[in-house]
């Protein structure tokens, strides 16, 4: 080749570098960008109208929250259209953003019911046409706004249409909250994403432009509070140290939306007040936390309130000094009521005596509670009444508590579901248990209807979700997990939604649009769970994970101090069957449901499948309504789950090419641990449970590889996201 070539070539190969560079093509698919990717679109009817409808925009609000409403619509502008777009300042703009008082002429497209209608955070978009077509986006308030843009931006990332809009959308939930399990050392307990994001020991003066992400990322999905601190606390992040730097986050967020709230350690009066007792009762610890609540409100005044884990797992409470959860609720929401605070008062109770069945520990304190907590408590419920297992039915205090408002407390980090290793879409698991008829007030009464306050007419609502975000690039350890966050979001917003449109939006704005790449990974993600449940805990059994860091099977599990920390106490697996006879033959958990639903899952004939052993001890020879023996079903639920992950596996394999090389790349190693990881939980689980059956393995079950005895030897003292020891 002569010098004449070479330069050609040279030229020729920086100059495709550059474009390809220019436009994102070689550009690392860390996956830091989440949801909020704003890809350049490439469908030319949508193209056309982005720029005749939207792209010439103006945002009237010079408020904190109006810049970050232009700055979201120019980045994401800027992106999907490829040039850099900025905002006009023109009442006439193609797309305007502005509540009535920003602009009166709003009132000539929205009539005052449908403004009403949005209350504070609802939003509505409208295509409205003088001359030219418009866009107009309003609501009552800038967040309201801010909702909206974020909701324009995802329908162009989603490829619809913006011809002839007419949206309207309000959140049904007020309190909206990520729950961060997240230590003051930046450890994160059952995190698995790397440390806390908090770095504690920098702030208030160095503001990580995570904080800022975040907030982004919450905010477009309607997110609007945050519990910066682990439920299992430490009392000094209430001394102005650590206040200080709350205040630099509160401040951060407060311009999407978010408000902070703090766990409060119940013991903090005598920790960091210097006082001998923390009972509810004592009028000088009313008085601290009093002046505690007031100080708090100098550093933010719009401080959100308390989270507290109370006489649960170890920490401290009322029950310490004889009083009840009532007692200190309403302690703590009387000094927070003046500043409009709140209380949510975990229902995760778990005290010191061995109750006959966990299942029944929280409804057996609280239910009798009813109607005595103070107007802004709210109780915060787990999903189900044992703790966030693969699968639980409904917790019984939804719809029985019809004087208090209840929470919902579902939990995004996947401790007992695979934790970063696996891809478990957990939607469909979320909606089960919102949809399920709680027969508080006959048919209809659906969880969801307890959390949103309409079957009680609470008017105080909320939602949390345990976070599932840490320092690593992609915030979730897993690339999929980022559906879990963005589809908790979307669900606070509007309980209805199904989990399948949620992941279609979410494969959209993450992957692109290409049809096949959003059929298949749709897909994949509406099974992962279902898979999951099957080669973990199917048929309704629980709590067989190995000890501690909740990693892999240990259904083995016997020599724990307390009988219900065992996973024996759970399976009761003997020579007859296996189950937990919670009917009212045995430990009666059933009675704690409504009749319909005591009669369902009380009933053998009746109870589905999926709930079997969690509420009855079934014989090994029972025959399932498949027509198999309840030994060979469970072997086929296990061998199910593991086919389900190969067909993920399989298809996922299909995309070579069609999405970025990285992410392919992490995901496909990633399906290659969570198979290996199916197989050890068939192969231990199966070969334990065969000590009591006595029976052969059916042909259509792969044959454990190793003996039972390999599986009970493996330990896993590092394995991430255990509660430290303090
Ligand atoms: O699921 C269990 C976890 C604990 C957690 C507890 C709770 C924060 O194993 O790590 O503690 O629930 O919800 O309080």
């Amino acid at each position: 080749m002569n010098r004449t070539i070479n330069i050609k070539y040279l030229i020729k190969a920086v100059l495709t570098f550059f474009i390809c560079f220019t436009f994102g093509l070689v550009k690392a698919e860390r996956g830091y960008d989440l949801w909020l990717r704003y890809q350049p679109v490439n469908d030319p009817v949508l193209l056309k109208q982005i720029r005749l409808q939207v792209e010439n925009y103006a945002v009237l609000s010079n408020s904190a929250t109006g810049l970050v409403i232009r700055e979201e619509l120019g980045r994401g502008l800027s992106g999907l259209l490829s040039k850099e777009i900025e905002s006009i300042s023109s009442e006439n703009s193609s797309l305007l953003v502005a509540t009535p008082a920003q602009y009166s002429g709003i009132k000539k497209y929205f009539d005052d019911r449908e403004l009403s209608a949005l209350g504070s955070e609802g939003f509505a978009i409208k295509s409205v046409s003088s001359k030219t077509p418009r866009t107009i986006i309003t609501a009552n308030s800038d967040i309201g706004l801010l909702y909206g843009a974020f909701h324009l931006l995802k329908l162009i990332q989603t490829n619809q249409s913006l011809e002839k809009l007419n949206i309207t959308s309000v959140p049904k939930i007020d309190l909206r909250v990520l729950n961060h399990w997240d230590n003051l050392d930046r450890t994160s307990e059952r995190g698995y994403a790397g440390f806390s994001i908090w770095d504690w020991h920098k702030l208030p003066d160095y503001l990580n432009p995570r904080y800022t992400d975040y907030a982004r990322a919450n905010a477009s999905i309607g997110i609007n509070g945050t519990v910066l601190t682990n439920v299992n606390a430490n009392a000094l992040v209430l001394t102005p140290h650590y206040l200080e730097k709350v205040k630099a986050l509160a401040d951060l967020f407060r311009p999407y939306g978010i408000k902070v709230y703090l766990t409060a350690r119940f013991s903090a009066p005598i920790e960091i007040g210097g006082l001998k007792t923390a009972d509810p009762l004592d009028a000088e610890v009313l008085k601290w936390w009093m002046e505690k609540v007031t100080e708090i409100y100098e550093y933010v005044p719009d401080f959100g309130g308390f989270l507290v884990k109370a006489n649960s797992e170890g920490q401290p409470g009322p029950q310490d000094y004889g009083r009840t959860h009532a007692d200190g609720a309403n302690m703590m929401a009387e000094a927070l009521a003046p500043f409009d605070g709140v209380v949510m008062w975990r229902a995760f109770v778990y005290s010191d005596e061995e109750p006959d069945d966990r299942a029944k520990q929280a409804y057996n304190e609280f239910k009798p509670l009813d109607g005595t907590f103070r107007e802004n408590v709210l109780i915060q419920v787990k999903n189900g009444p044992i703790d966030f297992q693969p699968r639980e039915p409904f917790h019984p205090l939804f719809g029985a508590m019809p004087e208090t408002p209840l929470m919902m407390e579902f939990q995004i980090t996947q401790e007992y579901l695979g934790q970063a290793t696996q891809l478990v879409y957990l939607a469909p698991m979320w909606k089960e248990c919102l949809d399920s008829d709680t027969y508080a007030k006959g048919n209809g009464s659906e969880v969801s209807k307890v959390i949103n306050g309409a079957l009680h007419g609470n008017s105080k609502t909320g939602i949390a979700g345990v976070a599932n975000i840490g320092t690593d690039i992609n915030w979730t350890g897993h690339p999929m997990a980022q559906s879990n966050w963005y589809a908790y979001g979307r669900l606070a917003w509007d309980t209805s939604l199904s989990s399948e449109s949620i992941a279609k939006d979410w494969v959209r704005m993450t992957y692109g649009s290409n049809s096949e790449v959003v059929k298949t990974i749709t897909s994949i993600l509406m099974k992962s769970w279902e898979a999951s449940v099957s080669y973990m805990t199917p048929l309704g059994l629980h709590h067989l994970m190995a000890t501690g860091h909740h990693y892999g099977p240990g259904p083995w599990v016997s020599n724990l101090s307390r009988a219900d920390w065992n996973p024996v106490y759970y399976h009761r697996a003997d020579s007859v069957g296996i189950g937990f006879d919670r009917t009212t033959s045995g430990a009666n958990a059933v009675g704690q449901y409504f009749p319909e639903v005591a009669e369902e899952f009380g009933s053998l004939g009746k109870c589905p499948d999926k709930f079997l052993l969690w509420f009855h001890h079934v014989p090994w020879s029972y025959q399932m309504r498949s027509g198999k023996s309840l030994w060979n079903e469970l072997a086929s639920k296990y061998q199910e789950g593991i086919d389900e992950v190969r067909t993920m596996q399989h298809d996922w394999k299909s995309l070579s090419g069609k999405i970025d090389e990285q992410r392919f790349e992490q995901v496909d190693m990633l399906l290659t641990i969570q198979e290996k990881e199916a197989v050890w939980w068939k192969d231990a689980s199966m070969l334990y449970f065969q000590t009591f059956s006595n029976r052969p393995f059916p042909d259509f079950m792969e044959k454990p590889r190793f003996s039972l005895d390999y599986y009970q030897s493996q330990s896993f003292p590092f394995a991430p996201g255990i509660r430290p020891r303090w």
